[in-house]
């Protein structure tokens, strides 16, 4: 398929798809069993405010991870906010500046700085060394990410929390059924908080979580996601309104159900794109260590030299294909213009190299392999041949 014959939508051939390939489609367990949540809910005219399907959610949940207490939450931004204030978080708080805007924006939306650190360049994750020439004295914490479903360096960063007195906690919004040393995520730290939206590898259509083991944490939680209510007409705690809706809870428990299966649909997406990528030059895919348990929901590759096309151009060639790649999380936080005019403390150059060439790629169950084979073939193509041929 790679001759110079190849056609490309974006010189003018019709597009590879017809319809637009999304990443993040979001997954959807049995419909009927779905359904059949609703219908009862509808029959019990009990439609939020810590209602039957939320509870036996949150049980489900910790019972999955292993954890104490899931406290659900609207979606996985308030989740963040609310574990923050629970937590007394202040000052300036430690992030990676490679994350999706709502880690920094859950601290700066409450007065807190948010101060960026680079990554490991290989696994996209928080780089415990730049954490530590973050620390300052106004430093109350540290949110590391366990971006794409890769745990952080969990010990090594509980090191510098301990050593600096900090409280550290993780967001943990792609990583729900992935492992730190055969352990799931959802226990380490003092939190970890869970993203339930839409195109996540599990979704309640919108929501979140926070998961603890920490029994009073969890308790200031709960209050707080119900305007600080301790029963009728009592008010006990400065609050807002994080409430999971049953709705939501109704399809976790369905998706829940279907989980292991869109996990496997992921991982045999993954291997098929890891063959067919692994000889295109410049092009190298962002692995998933095979001794631990992943979800295989992100594909992620940098596109660099070798390659004749840069990433930019692959993804415009990808667009006019209909394959929407994105370019997550360009152009990092701290480029973004809420961020812009805070000036770097430690520098950024790993995050600022993956961020010019990173690249994510459709997956799920919802796309079959024979689309990742021809996802591959346009990006074999223009990545060997580049555009400059006919
Ligand atoms: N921390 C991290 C590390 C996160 O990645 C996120 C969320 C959060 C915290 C915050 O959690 P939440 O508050 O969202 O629970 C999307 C998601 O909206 C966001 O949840 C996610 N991270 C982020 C990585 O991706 P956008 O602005 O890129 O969304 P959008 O509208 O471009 O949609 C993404 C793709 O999914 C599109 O190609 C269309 C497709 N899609 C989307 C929806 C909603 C569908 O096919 N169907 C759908 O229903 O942020």
């Amino acid at each position: 398929t790679t001759t110079n014959r190849f056609p490309l939508a974006i010189r003018g051939a019709p597009p590879r798809f017809q319809e637009p390939v999304h990443v993040g489609r979001p997954n959807t367990g049995d419909r009927s069993a779905f359904l059949a949540r609703i219908d009862a809910m509808l029959d019990r005219k009990w439609l939020t405010n810590n209602g039957p399907l939320v509870q036996e959610f949150e049980q489900r949940i910790a019972a999955d991870l292993g954890v104490r207490h899931c406290v659900a939450i609207c979606n996985g931004t308030i989740a963040l906010e609310i574990a923050i204030r629970a937590m007394g978080l202040t000052g300036e708080v430690i992030v990676p500046s490679w994350t999706f805007i709502a880690t920094a924006h859950s601290l700066a939306w409450q007065g807190i700085t948010p101060v960026f650190a680079d990554i490991d360049p290989t696994t996209h994750n928080l780089s415990p060394a730049s954490v530590l020439a973050a620390v300052t004295p106004r430093t109350t914490g540290i949110i590391a990410v366990h971006t794409w479903g890769r745990a952080a360096d969990i010990n090594a960063l509980a090191d510098i929390a301990n050593e600096h007195g900090l409280q550290l906690m993780f967001d943990a919004a792609h990583a729900y059924r992935c492992t730190y040393q055969g352990k799931r995520i959802g226990s380490f730290g003092a939190c970890e908080v869970l993203s339930f939206h839409a195109t996540k590898v599990f979704n309640t259509l919108e929501g979140g979580a926070v998961v603890t083991n920490d029994d009073t944490l969890a308790d200031t939680m709960r209050l707080m996601r119900n305007f600080g209510f301790a029963g009728y007409d009592n008010v006990v705690h400065h609050g807002t309104n994080g409430k999971m809706v049953e709705a939501s809870a109704a399809m976790g428990l369905t998706n829940l159900e279907a989980l292991p299966s869109f996990v496997e649909a992921n991982r045999i997406r993954y291997e098929v794109y890891r063959e067919r990528l692994a000889d295109i030059p410049g092009v190298t895919l962002v692995t998933y260590d095979e001794h631990e348990e992943n979800n295989y929901h992100y594909i992620v590759a940098s596109v660099d030299e070798p390659s004749r096309v840069g990433r930019d151009e692959l993804i415009d060639i990808l667009h006019a294909e209909n394959i929407l790649a994105r370019k997550y999380f360009w152009p990092g936080c701290h480029r973004m213009k809420t961020y812009a005019d805070i000036e770097p403390t430690v520098s950024l150059e790993h995050t600022e190299r993956v961020a010019a060439r990173n690249i994510v790629l459709p997956s799920g169950p919802s796309l079959t392999l024979d689309g990742i084979h021809l996802i591959c073939d346009v990006i074999a193509f223009s990545c060997k041949q580049g555009l400059a041929q006919p």
